[in-house]
């Protein structure tokens, strides 16, 4: 049962990594054809056969780079494992000093201002740069949910599952402070954590899974919303149960609807749930994909493992596919563990190795 753990933790943020680096290669792309991600999913198979077999790297392969969701991720895993705690001056630094080593991995267009803003040495309060982001009401987008997975798994390994809603939100506000952004960082973080208790053997009830979130969202969105006044403005709320007054809680209804269709259109998934950089307008989908192909075999890729299919099927809904699929492979990993995870997607994307020790430390925790 303890190897199986580690397996599941390593699941976890490998999954994250390699679901990042391949879903980078179509992000910002809508629609996406299924066969296309299929192609490159399978050139790494066979350029890995290749290099195998003449013990050379193909010269078209030059690996997959792992963008801002991996780079962000690395942080929190990194600063938890250090401090044995959540410490906010040292997890900014880190979030800053690894944009600045590197900018190009593809950062949101907003943040980089926080970054910028957490640089000045006469900063007092590490939270005031992400909370004076759009004129005041905070960025909704998903950078907080992306990166949360080792939040919830240092919860896990320190018996600290019900500290997790304060956690991911502190997490979260140190770049994101609009309560659609630090809710929908929170919902990951939940779905991360509630994987890890699933039984593997069992077959997923996706109703029992969606209730146990629905459950958590209904209270955070009525209870506990008072994050930012200005938070919950229907301005740039693109589709109809983003408009709701507790939004999360809607899709999260919705979505128990949608994943039991016998065929679930991805043009319906994407109107109604949605596939871009909010929050609200990607973590559900995420959690869908996850349901949907833990439960169903998602058309075209019946040959697929149920990890392969969540991250394929994430990549194919189109727009934020590094995002969408990082969060869906997080949740995924955590159920099925770091053997379902191709070794040729393993072997080509950049930063497993990394993702593989952090699981190891993380998971450590829990002898201490
Ligand atoms: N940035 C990208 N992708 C585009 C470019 C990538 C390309 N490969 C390249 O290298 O050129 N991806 C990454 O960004 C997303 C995470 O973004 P994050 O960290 O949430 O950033 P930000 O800037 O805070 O928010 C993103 C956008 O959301 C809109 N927005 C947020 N809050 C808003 C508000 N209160 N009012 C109005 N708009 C708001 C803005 O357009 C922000 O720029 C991930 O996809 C990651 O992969
Ligand atoms: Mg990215
Ligand atoms: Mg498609
Ligand atoms: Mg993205």
């Amino acid at each position: 049962k303890i190897k199986m753990t580690l397996s599941r933790f390593k699941g976890s943020l490998v999954g994250a990594v390699v679901a990042d680096c391949i879903g980078s290669l179509f992000e910002g792309y809508s629609p996406v054809s299924l066969s296309s991600v299929l192609e490159s999913a399978s050139n790494l198979e066979k350029n890995r056969q290749i290099q195998r077999e003449h013990g050379t790297r193909p010269a078209d392969t030059y690996g997959l780079r792992f963008t801002d969701d991996t780079a962000m991720a690395r942080s929190v895993a990194a600063s938890l494992l250090h401090n044995k705690t959540f410490d906010a001056k040292d997890m900014a630094k880190r979030f800053t000093d690894e944009y600045h080593k590197e900018p190009d991995r593809g950062y949101g267009f907003n943040v980089v201002t926080v970054f910028e803003g957490l640089r000045n040495p006469k900063l007092k309060d590490v939270y005031e740069p992400a909370r004076v982001q759009f004129e005041g009401s905070g960025s909704y987008g998903n950078g907080g949910a992306m990166r949360i997975a080792p939040a919830s798994l240092f919860a896990f390994a320190t018996d600290k599952s019900s500290e997790l809603q304060d956690l991911a939100s502190d997490v979260t506000r140190l770049t994101h402070t609009n309560a659609l952004g630090v809710h929908g960082a929170i919902l990951e973080a939940f779905a991360v954590d509630q994987s890890l208790r699933l039984e593997p053997e069992t077959a997923v009830d996706a109703g029992a899974f969606i209730d146990f979130l629905l459950e958590k969202m209904k209270k955070i969105e009525t209870i506990d919303a008072d994050i930012s006044p200005k938070s919950f403005s229907a301005k740039g709320r693109k589709r109809k149960l983003d408009c709701h007054p507790t939004p999360y809680t809607a899709k999260l209804e919705r979505i128990k609807e949608l994943i039991n269709e016998d065929s679930l259109d991805t043009r319906a998934v994407v109107e109604e749930i949605g596939n871009d950089v909010s929050a609200l307008g990607s973590v559900p989908t995420a959690i869908l994909v996850f349901l949907r192909a833990a439960t169903k075999s998602i058309p075209g890729l019946e040959d697929k493992n149920k990890f392969e299919q969540t991250v394929l099927y994430a990549i194919s809904l189109g727009g934020d596919t590094d995002t969408i699929a990082t969060m869906a492979a997080a949740i995924a990993g955590a159920l099925y563990g770091v053997e379902q995870i191709p070794e040729a997607w393993q072997y080509y994307c950049e930063g497993v190795a990394d993702a593989e020790i952090m699981a190891e430390r993380l998971y450590k925790l829990k002898a201490l």
